[in-house]
């Protein structure tokens, strides 16, 4: 499993009710196979999404749920309807797709430039199938995504979505839906920004770790 990008430490962390959580990214990334390993332990048997899925997960550090949105990867023009009241994005990468990294780049700022956004605070990315030999590191995925720069650079987007967008804190977690490695790692990273959010959020420095 690969490593963990963040820009943010790891406080101590509890929820406190229920919360809106985006799952977005390419088709085939594996979004449904996150979710479905994230509610039920199990993998395999799914097609392509059409239209959303949506479930509630009780992570066993959180007091409330996670409301998990899972929107196909097919209907991008369509990803906007949902962006209204998100705690948090979720942005799943296929990390074996080295031929559509940089189309999976340019629909993250898509989304995270957008009005409707401002108010998400939180990403979370999954590089995901990190049980391929030939998946891209956590690192390649974050430098792929040019993580940083969406972070911190003025968007073409002003006002609210721009501050927000400057003030967003971001993780890139390895995973494998296929070995449900790393996705519980994510969600612990995010249950603790959600409880932390009035903390400070201008601490830049990325932290690593080596197992998914
Ligand atoms: N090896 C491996 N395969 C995975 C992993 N996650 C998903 N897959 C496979 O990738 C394919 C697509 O997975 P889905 O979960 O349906 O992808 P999706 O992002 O929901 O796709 P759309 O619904 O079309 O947006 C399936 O064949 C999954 O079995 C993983 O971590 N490792
Ligand atoms: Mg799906």
């Amino acid at each position: 499993m690969g490593m963990t990008l963040s820009n943010y430490r790891l406080p101590s962390h509890n929820c406190h009710r229920d919360r809106k959580i985006l799952l977005l990214g390419l088709d085939s990334s594996g979004k449904t196979s996150i979710l479905y390993r994230l509610h039920l332990d199990s993998f395999g048997g799914f097609i392509p999404t059409i239209g959303f899925n949506v479930e509630n997960i009780r992570p066993p550090f959180c007091k409330e749920h996670l409301v998990l949105w899972d929107i196909s990867g097919q209907s991008i023009q369509l990803w906007r309807h949902y962006f209204l009241h998100n705690e948090a994005l979720v942005f799943v990468v296929d990390s074996t797709d080295y031929a559509r990294i940089r189309e999976a780049k340019e629909a993250l700022w898509r989304v995270l430039q957008h009005q409707d956004m401002a108010e998400t605070r939180f990403l979370l990315v999954y590089a995901n199938k990190q049980d391929r030999p030939n998946a891209m590191t956590v690192r390649e995925v974050m430098e792929a995504l040019d993580i940083e720069n969406l972070v911190k650079t003025a968007t073409p987007t002003t006002g609210a979505a721009g501050a927000a967008g400057r003030r967003r804190r971001w993780h890139v977690q390895g995973s494998s839906a296929l070995l449900g490695d790393g996705l519980w790692k994510g969600i612990e990273w995010l249950c603790a920004q959600i409880k932390d959010r009035s903390m400070n959020t201008s601490v830049a420095t990325p932290s690593t770790s080596n197992k998914g």
